[in-house]
């Protein structure tokens, strides 16, 4: 059998058992059967690390003589590490203690450390080092050594995902990896807007994404059917803008209070909150709320369908402009995240001219705020400031900005987790076509649009729509497994990649989200491990 060993642990033996660098890499003509998986023992990670190699022949039993060890004065360190004694609790029967770094390693610890590592790992990246007594997982910042945190509680049974307790076994193989992201932009976006998401749910959205290593959290705010955070200058938004939802539900709405605390919750995942408020078009809660914002002073009647396009800002009138100030700086000022969504998509009321103008405008509110814009790929029709970040969407739309301009991707018909899987699917759209489980995976950021070069593209983003999504089991349905192929696309090296080999792991994850609740798809395509 021929595997492919990184450079960095020449002195590790590879073995049968070992699973290496490139998970892709096998002799060719070989098919990637599943007995060959189980051969390789691949351990199930996603994203595939950049380096891989680990040894199942030789393993660590953590167990209750164990501790955690931090570097000193890291306040985010102590809290991973509390967060990771707690994951272990239930499975080792204790909670072992979090202590600041001894000078040197010692058996029976896990170490957190901020430190040098053996190739430049940048901001986001860690090594982890696991021996037969002990762990340790390095980086540059905090955030390395929560997503190195990530992929260690990816080696340990799933059994330790259940809360309940139940003591068993808790061991791993041994060995080294090396890991970095491919994009420092690995987005999901929720649509709280068309229905309704209690921050309890949008937390558990958060904590699965950052299992994933996502780091961008894009809250769709309002939309034509709900207005979901609260504006102390214009409270009617929430009490009648935000009181119902599509199909005419109850609604509901973030108070401040409930904003910060998502805000800071995310933040302890390493996740940035992006907050949008969908503009000039899409706005009809807002219109609904406040006559004045009309052209023709008469508020319209709150809307609970699914038509797009129809409403509009009065783009002439100089309160459109008062409203949008106060609504960016309330908001921005509960936004420790450098970005603001202004939306921009789907505007029918508009000519081009009076689109462009708006854009602008409001891009300068945006700016004067102290955010950076990002908008809908439409916003590329009006003149942009350098800062903003224009995020691809439409299959359709050819985009030609110029090379300095920063762009995600989240093509609809690749990464739009609303799609349905298939015609059978009964919840979810199907305006881009179906979206089955290997679409989301098989594709390169970096060679999606012609005419723009990878060096433009921050990153991907996966969105979920909320039409005909009410409650949380609903968004895990359209969510898993698909948002699983959206890490590893946002993450791991493109030549790293390959579908037939990706399938293994991506069904070794159901007994995880089988332990976490969570409402997957589970697709008959995939072989899921039980
Ligand atoms: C479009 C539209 C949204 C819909 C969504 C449904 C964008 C950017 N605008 O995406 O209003 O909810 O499709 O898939």
């Amino acid at each position: 059998m021929h595997v492919t060993c990184p450079r960095v642990l020449m002195s590790l033996v590879c073995l049968s058992t070992v699973a290496c660098a490139h998970p892709a890499a096998r002799p060719a003509g070989t098919p990637s059967s599943p007995s060959r998986m189980a051969m390789n023992q691949k351990p199930a990670l996603i994203p595939w690390p950049v380096s891989v190699a680990l040894v199942n022949t030789e393993r660590l039993t953590l167990g209750k003589a164990f501790a955690i060890e931090v570097s000193p004065a890291e306040q985010d360190l102590q809290r991973v590490g509390r967060e990771l004694a707690e994951l272990i609790r239930p499975a080792i029967d204790a909670t072992i203690p979090v202590r600041d770094l001894s000078s040197t390693p010692a058996r029976d610890t896990i170490r957190l450390e901020i430190g040098p590592t053996s190739t430049d790992v940048g901001d986001e990246g860690y090594e982890l080092t696991i021996s037969a007594t002990d762990v340790q997982i390095r980086a540059a910042k905090p955030a390395g050594v929560f997503y190195g945190v990530q992929t260690l509680r990816q080696l340990l049974p799933a059994s330790v995902e259940f809360r309940a307790a139940r003591p068993h076994a808790l061991t791993i193989p041994t060995g080294h990896i090396v890991d970095r992201p491919r994009y420092g932009w690995r987005g999901a976006m929720l649509d709280v807007a068309r229905h309704f998401f209690a921050p309890a749910d949008v937390k558990r959205y958060i904590d699965l994404l950052a299992l994933y290593k996502f780091n961008q959290l894009h809250l769709h705010l309002s939309d034509d059917q709900g207005w979901r955070v609260e504006i102390a200058a214009w409270p009617n938004l929430t009490t009648h803008g935000g009181s119902t939802a599509v199909g005419g539900g109850a609604g509901g709405f973030y108070t401040k209070k409930d904003y910060a605390d998502l805000v800071e919750y995310a933040r302890t995942r390493f996740v940035t909150i992006i907050p949008e408020i969908d503009m000039p078009s899409h706005i009809n809660a807002a219109l609904a709320s406040y006559a004045d914002l009309n052209c023709d002073g008469n508020a319209p009647p709150l809307y609970t369908g699914i038509e797009v396009g129809f409403s509009s800002f009065c783009v002439e009138k100089d309160i459109t402009y008062k409203f949008i100030d106060d609504v960016v700086r309330e908001i921005a000022a509960m936004t420790p995240g450098p970005y603001f969504h202004i939306g921009g998509d789907e505007v029918k009321k508009l000519t081009p001219p009076q689109y462009a103008r708006f854009m602008e405008r409001a891009q300068d509110i945006v700016q004067k705020n102290g955010k950076q814009a990002i908008g809908w790929d439409e916003i590329a029709h009006s003149t942009l400031l350098p800062t903003t970040v224009v995020q691809y969407w439409r299959p359709d739309a050819s985009i030609a900005t110029p090379p300095s301009t920063k762009l995600v991707l989240s093509p609809a018909n690749k990464i739009y987790l609303d799609m349905k899987y298939d015609d059978q699917t009964v919840v979810g759209l199907n305006w881009a076509g179906n979206v089955d489980v290997s679409v989301p995976y098989e594709w390169n950021p970096a060679t999606l649009l012609p005419n723009v070069p990878e060096t433009s593209i921050l990153g991907i983003e996966a969105p979920v729509w909320s039409e005909t999504l009410v409650m949380m089991s609903d968004l895990e349905f359209m969510a898993f497994p698909r948002i699983a192929a959206v890490a590893e696309v946002a993450w791991s090296p493109q030549d790293s990649r390959e579908w037939e080999e990706f399938k293994a792991r991506l069904g070794a994850q159901a007994p995880r989200w089988a332990a976490l609740g969570v409402n997957a798809y589970w697709s008959p395509k995939i072989q899921w491990q039980r």
